[in-house]
């Protein structure tokens, strides 16, 4: 499709499935229940920033973040298997069949999991609340640091560095390999922990060889049939720090490959970061899906979703 066709689409930011109970409504996911083994993840085109969904979407974002985590799945399938069943429509369940408008290329069915309770986060390099957490106390999730380090350096080595969800709208909050040990003990609490260091490095390999700097990262796990899956969406710009590599420059906050239009947008209109959260421009709209698309480009190494 033309890129101007896409940007021309209207954005899916709701899902109506009425036939079907709803489990949860994420800041651009929503899932639904498909019965007691299955579940339907649909990827909105909703978009969040400063931890507001914005009253814009970007058109296709949900089909490129779902395509990117279908890409990543595959490509760690030999590391850790998924909870992915499906994601192509036609062996969607019948009852689905009505809905195909808003699921096409944006939906996956997966397997019921037992969620581990933990974020499972991975930073290479020292960002966000890794920064903070570092400016305050040296260390972060317990984990000591070199003194001396910039904002945006890059860490000696990919440090895991657990949250617990606090509820679904708000941050988490960082928490130590001992409370993860304490949530679900030593052995899954290390095997966590060694996937996501194992399958960070393999990505973070793959994204610099296409030039993109992959500084963090979460992934959630989850219990099918007693063996550990990967769950959730996976390394998508939604719950990944991608950098573009030429230009990364340690000792303040880098640009953010996907958000960095929209998040210049709320600061030159000066907003409060109070809800309800402003719409966007077209223009902001079209560049944002651009960088979308740039990073499913450079990431697939495809063209088209
Ligand atoms: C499950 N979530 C996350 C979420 C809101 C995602 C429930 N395979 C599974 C999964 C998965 N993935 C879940 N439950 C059972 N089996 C994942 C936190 C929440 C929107 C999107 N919630």
């Amino acid at each position: 499709m033309l890129y101007r066709q896409r940007v021309m689409q209207t954005a899916l930011t709701e899902t109506h499935l009425d036939s079907l109970p709803l489990i949860a409504r994420g800041k651009v996911r929503d899932i639904y229940s498909l019965g007691e083994k299955e579940l339907l993840f649909i990827a909105t085109d909703r978009i969040s920033a400063f931890d507001h969904v914005l009253g814009s979407g970007i058109p296709d974002k949900g089909k490129i973040l779902t395509q990117l985590s279908l890409f990543w799945f595959d490509f760690l399938k030999n590391t850790v298997k998924n909870h992915v069943l499906t994601a192509d429509p036609i062996r969607f369940p019948s009852l689905l069949a009505p809905h195909l408008d808003q699921l096409a290329g944006r939906s996956m069915v997966v397997r019921r999991a037992q969620m581990f309770p933990v974020e499972c986060v991975v930073r290479a390099y020292l960002s966000g609340s890794g920064w903070k957490d570092y400016q305050a106390t040296g260390a972060v999730c317990g984990i000591k640091l070199p003194a001396g380090l910039r904002e945006s350096d890059r860490l000696p080595e990919p440090i895991f560095t657990p949250a617990a969800k606090i509820n679904t709208g708000g941050h988490d909050e960082n928490i130590s390999f001992a409370d993860v040990v304490s949530a679900i003990g030593t052995d899954y609490a290390q095997a966590l922990r060694q996937l996501t260091l194992e399958i960070f490095t393999k990505a973070s390999r793959h994204a610099e060889s296409r030039g993109l700097i992959l500084a963090d990262t979460k992934f959630e796990f989850g219990l099918i049939d007693g063996e550990i899956v990967l769950a959730d969406e996976v390394l998508t710009p939604d719950s990944s720090r991608y950098w573009p590599a030429e230009g990364y420059a340690p000792g303040g906050a880098q640009p953010s490959f996907d958000k960095q239009y929209v998040r210049d947008y709320l600061e030159s209109i000066r907003w409060n970061k109070q809800a309800p959260a402003p719409s966007l421009p077209e223009e902001v709209i079209e560049r944002t899906l651009a960088k979308y698309l740039e990073a499913y480009r450079l990431i697939t190494g495809r063209t088209e979703l």
